[in-house]
């Protein structure tokens, strides 16, 4: 393809120690000079899974709220709480239905396009430029102004956008390597050896219980991730086949295409029914509740995963069984031996405020306060360790208690991890000058090679940052995926054809239909609308290649 990009991320990966550690004469850029005076009041919704507080504090009355008030004169009221991401996307769509919006909020794509054109929340351009700390400044910076287009519409600054990890867009191969080492098996590369490993691990008795009770490769019901990747999703799989189902991509004569129905996912069917046929991949997938059980009971030995599946559900695996070793690999590799992967989105997620709010500056003084204690910028104040003190004895991550989920993430943080890691355990860096993070991930690093798999914490960082962050750094093809979520067509069709889509890919792979009927859902995909949202999807991509190439002239 001539429009992919080759990207050495190892290339992008080194001199990075400086930026992890701290910078002790950085002034302290949370001492606010600017304090509000008279306090002002800022109502938020909040969103929170298992949330515990300590013992006095309750609701906004909390330790954060307090802090974030000492720093800033901001009070914290909470508008409404949700109990998780769900209940928070329906309540905001209410709230924006009703037109009863908290003073600030965060939204996804399609509600921030939507509250644009209702003219409903309020343009932060001129108050980013104004407030804005260096640090906010660079990490929006460090992604080429892409994370900042995403907010902006009209040229006006609509949201502040969250950042990304760029680690998190490949779906890597996770394989027990005790299992290939007991069954003398090489390590997977290509779509073959993946078959032969998943077929003899089924067969071959791999955990030695004399039971025939090992399946096949667990699978995602959607078959691949749309935006961001996740566990049990096929998504390397189709790209192995240069296949980007459910996403938008630029095919090699420069046209904006749909993936799901290009000829390319058309082969990539064919083998995945095969592979369906064969047990290769769990053949209850569709009808499993939960995917993760038979990974905890030890049941299969291969699963699709980005670069944090120790964390989930790889820890669950361990726990039930010590001996199990799961080792990563950036497979499979195409016919051309590459491996290839969609961007993920830099941002998913946009911090707004509502039109007439008195003061919208506040949105980007809480993010430079908030941003500064996430990534340990300058030395915390006895205020500033207190809140962190407080969030480690809840055992909860500090960000948990934010008012708002919005982090900018360094783009390279998991390999950034892994090469300090590595420099600290081969003392090429003196371990006291890491910040509270490091050191903590440094201190679970030699706890578990001291005793592996005792503590599951140290086990989950350890596997992470080393196995995942060295996969990382291997070479990979990025294709790139556009959104295209802001047209009217999308809005209109898209629902249907996503189920008309998964009805045909489903039963052409567990044998009720037969491939031929590949040909059908693409005529059906164009006559059920499709052929609209095409039209306006080629006509946003247009606009935005020239207003890209303006930009550059
Ligand atoms: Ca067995």
């Amino acid at each position: 393809m001539k429009t992919t990009k080759l990207i050495w991320i190892v290339l992008a990966c080194s001199l990075l120690v400086t930026s992890c550690t701290n910078t002790p004469n950085h002034k302290d850029s949370n001492t606010m000079e600017d304090i509000y005076t008279d306090p002002i009041i800022l109502r938020v919704p909040y969103s929170y899974s298992d949330i515990e507080l300590p013992e006095g504090d309750v609701g906004e009355e909390n330790f954060m709220s307090r802090y974030i008030y000492e720093k800033t004169g901001i009070i914290i009221q909470y508008s409404w709480d949700a109990g998780g991401e769900e209940q928070y996307n329906t309540k905001i769509d209410l709230a924006i239905r009703s037109n009863d919006l908290p003073d600030m909020f965060i939204v996804n794509r399609k509600q921030l396009y939507y509250l644009v054109q209702q003219d409903m929340i309020a343009d932060l351009s001129e108050v980013y430029e104004e407030h804005s700390s260096e640090l906010v400044k660079s990490i929006y910076d460090a992604t080429d102004g892409k994370a900042l287009e995403e907010a902006t519409i009209d040229q006006k600054l609509y949201a502040l956008p969250n950042v990304g990890i760029e680690a998190d867009a490949p779906t890597y191969l996770w394989v027990r390597q005790d299992w290939l080492d007991k069954l003398n098996l090489p390590e997977p590369r290509t779509l073959e050896d993946i078959e032969n490993i998943s077929y003899t691990f089924i067969h071959e008795d791999p955990d030695e219980n004399g039971k025939d009770d090992t399946i096949g490769i667990p699978v995602e019901k959607s078959l691949v991730y749309q935006d961001k990747t996740g566990v049990f999703g096929l998504n390397s799989f189709f790209s192995a086949f240069h296949s980007f189902p459910q996403n938008w991509i630029v095919n090699s004569e420069g046209i904006l295409v749909y993936g799901s129905i290009q000829e390319e996912t058309k082969q990539a069917l064919i083998r995945l029914a095969e592979w369906y046929e064969k047990g290769i991949i769990d053949r209850d997938f569709m009808i499993r509740k939960d995917a993760s059980i038979p990974v905890t009971e030890n049941q299969m030995g291969i699963i699709f995963a980005p670069w944090w599946a120790p964390f989930w559900p790889l820890n669950g695996s361990v726990s039930k069984d010590t001996k199990a070793e799961w080792n990563v690999f950036a497979v499979p590799i195409s016919e051309q031996g590459q491996f290839i992967t969609k961007t993920s989105p830099i941002t998913d997620r946009y911090l707004v405020v509502r039109k007439n709010y008195s003061n919208p500056e506040v949105a980007i003084k809480l993010l430079n306060l908030t941003t500064r204690l996430e990534r340990h910028e300058g030395i915390d104040d006895e205020s500033s360790e207190m809140i962190r003190v407080t969030a480690q004895q809840m055992g909860i991550q500090l960000r948990n208690y934010f008012p708002f989920d919005l982090l900018l993430d360094d783009p390279d943080g998991v390999t950034k991890r892994y090469d300090t890691l590595i420099q600290a355990m081969n003392g090429e860096i003196d371990v006291t000058t890491l910040n509270s993070e490091l050191e903590k991930l440094y201190e679970h690093v030699i706890q578990d090679t001291e005793q592996p798999k005792k503590d599951m914490e140290a086990w989950s960082n350890t596997q992470a940052y080393l196995l995942g962050g060295k996969i990382s750094k291997e070479p990979i093809v990025m294709v790139e995926s556009y959104n295209i979520e802001h047209t009217e067509a999308y809005e209109e069709y898209w629902d249907t054809l996503i189920s008309i889509e998964m009805d045909y890919f489903l039963k052409i792979i567990t044998g009720e239909l037969p491939i031929e009927a590949f040909d059908q859902f693409v005529e059906e995909w164009f006559s059920s609308g499709g052929i609209y949202v095409l039209k306006e999807a080629t006509q946003a991509y247009e606009s935005q290649s020239e207003s890209n190439m303006k930009r550059i002239w």
